[in-house]
């Protein structure tokens, strides 16, 4: 198979790019927002247009506009909904989890319309100009599907879980004007377009990893990512927690990890580690976000901050000072030694106990010092040892060759679709989540002058990660075992808050449409046009992105001489980048 060389030739030799992303960001969106000020009591009538508005507004949004692609869209012209300040959220259910929803959609629409949009109990009949969710029996939108009707007289939500309700949520969310985005009041028309939608994913497993190990980030930053996630309806955030630059969580029997292996990271920063209630309020935050985290421990191998907090784990005994370099390949607890199965048994029992879902990720990757042989030996007992646990083990799809475990899921991260090995575990019953390099790696560039960034596994741009079929991606495979896809985020270059959104963005919402849409509704030449219409969501919400040319972005309004000019901050590390807009583009309806 064809797969990275050791070490990182290509990593960039260069400076924090964040405050220069930080500063594009800040230029889209004063771009983007300088536009003359609305008062919010000004919002009955759509503002003044001029000439010149008609060439450069955005776009009306149409039904079919969503990221992912919904499985059905049926438009009813001369249907739309408009949002007005006395509008009332209805939830129907008396479910806690459903309210939940409902209090989470009024919070999302609260910032940018200013309205108090209460949440009520659902009467009947139900009075117009409202949005109802409920909870219903319906089998045909399974576990995260939901229906969603637009009429002139309200917004109706469907379906059978809350998950399925926050995912109609999302919808509701990126069929109001881009504005919407925005954490400030802004006048507007809030208009969504009439008609109706089923929808329900492809995949139950729709992800993306972060590495926090390679460079530390804050809950703050993590709980952002979450967010990302959310709106474009993926439900897995997996969490690389350790790696040779640092150790990222608490353990309670082992402080040390933390406390010594934690304080590094690639370039030689502080580093820092999650504490238990850190990483409790992570969980607990993708939790009410229908997201679940799968947390990673790398095993045997990328163990040198392990090392270094407890020399008995070495095959030497001898604890190395950190490493904050990128080679990779190199450190290995000692498959030989007892202690080394008291450690991983003492680790993954305290995070399976912190972890309410149902995955324990042992790594296995790049182990390139342990023999084959006792390779395979040390997998199948963490394999064990993660059934003890009562989860379910997942591991990078190294660990292939090793003895099947029940349930076991193999993520594949190879660069070509033939992996005969990989074939063979998926025949002796594993599951395979599908994160091809030369697609799904959010670490390589876009181009060849992206600032950041890897290329081992070539350059990725938003058609490229667009372009292929997880259903279909690898010989030997069929369909059904694919449990679905993730993107992941390595972050050797990566080093803020910034840096990541401009790696996600646009690339995740592709990743999320193979892992959400029908095949049926595949089609590069109308996910760049719905996906265009997402830049101006992304700058109101102060979120870097990379402006892929490939893209039809609409085109930004010239600001009128002596407008106010928004001024989106960098982002500390407390609060997310948010740009304070005094004004957004006009409506066309
Ligand atoms: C390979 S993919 C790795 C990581 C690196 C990444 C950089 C995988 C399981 N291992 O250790 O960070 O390449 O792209």
């Amino acid at each position: 198979m064809d797969e990275r060389p050791a070490g990182h030739p290509d990593l960039p030799g260069h400076e924090p790019a964040a405050a220069e992303l930080a500063r594009a960001a800040t230029r889209a969106a004063d771009d983007l927002l300088a536009a003359p000020a609305r008062t919010t009591d000004d919002l009955s009538s759509p503002p003044a247009r001029t000439a010149d508005d008609q060439s450069s507004a955005p776009a009306r949004i149409r039904l079919g506009d969503v990221v992912p692609a919904p499985e059905r869209v049926a438009p009813v012209p001369d249907a739309d909904f408009v949002l007005t300040a006395d509008a009332v959220i209805r939830v129907s259910a008396d479910d806690a989890t459903a309210r939940t929803v409902a209090r989470q959609l009024a919070a999302l629409l609260r910032p940018a319309t200013g309205y108090p949009l209460p949440v009520t109990d659902a009467a009947r009949p139900e009075p117009a100009g409202d949005i109802t969710l409920a909870l219903v029996d319906a089998d045909n939108l399974g576990p995260e599907g939901y229906w969603l009707d637009v009429t002139h007289d309200g917004v109706r939500i469907e379906a059978a879980t809350p998950a399925g309700l926050f995912f109609g949520a999302q919808t509701v969310r990126q069929l109001l004007p881009p504005a919407i985005e925005s954490p400030t009041p802004v006048g507007e028309r809030w208009t969504l377009p009439g008609g109706s939608i089923t929808d329900r994913p492809r995949f139950p497993y729709r992800g993306a990893m972060l590495d926090v190990a390679r460079h530390f980030f804050g809950v703050p930053d993590v709980l952002r990512v979450i967010d990302h996630l959310a709106r474009y309806k993926l439900n897995h955030l997996h969490l690389h927690l350790t790696d040779d630059q640092g150790w990222r969580i608490a353990v309670d029997s082992w402080p040390r990890l933390a406390e010594v292996g934690g304080a590094s990271e690639v370039g030689g920063g502080p580093g820092g580690h999650y504490t238990r209630d850190d990483y409790r309020q992570i969980v607990a935050y993708a939790a009410e976000r229908h997201v679940t985290v799968v947390p990673e421990i790398d095993l045997p191998g990328h163990t040198h901050a392990a090392l270094s907090a407890y020399g008995e784990l070495a095959p030497d005994r001898v604890a190395p000072p950190p490493y904050t370099g990128t080679e990779v390949g190199f450190s290995y607890v000692d498959p030989t030694s007892e202690r080394t199965y008291e450690f991983v048994a003492d680790v993954l029992g305290e995070i399976a106990a912190l972890t309410p879902g149902p995955w324990l990720h042992i790594g296995g990757d790049e182990a390139f010092k342990v023999r084959p042989d006792a390779y395979a030996a040390f997998v199948e007992r963490a394999q064990r040892i993660v059934a003890d646990t009562g989860r379910i083990v997942v591991g990078w799809h190294q660990i292939a060759p090793a003895a099947h475990a029940e349930g076991r899921v193999l993520q594949w991260w190879g660069t070509n679709g033939e992996d005969p090995v990989t074939a063979d575990a998926v025949q002796r019953g594993a599951r395979l989540v599908l994160s091809p390099a030369d697609h799904a790696y959010l670490d390589m560039k876009y181009a060849l002058d992206t600032p950041i960034g890897h290329d081992w596994a070539g350059l990725i741009d938003v058609r490229r990660a667009y372009d292929w079929d997880p259903g279909a991606h690898l010989t030997d495979v069929p369909a059904d075992a694919v449990l679905g896809v993730e993107a992941p985020l390595w972050t050797e270059s990566v080093t803020s808050r910034p840096e990541i959104e401009f790696m996600l963005f646009p690339r995740l919402p592709a990743l999320a449409e193979l892992g959400w849409s029908p095949r049926t509704t595949h089609d590069w030449a109308g996910f760049r046009d719905r996906l265009a219409g997402h830049g101006p969501r992304w700058t109101a919400a102060g979120i870097a992105f990379h402006r892929s040319p490939e893209i039809p972005w609409p085109a930004a309004r010239p600001a009128p001489a002596g407008s106010p000019a928004a001024i989106p901050t960098q982002p500390g590390p407390e609060e997310p980048a948010a740009p304070t807009p005094t004004a957004v583009p006009a409506p066309t309806a």
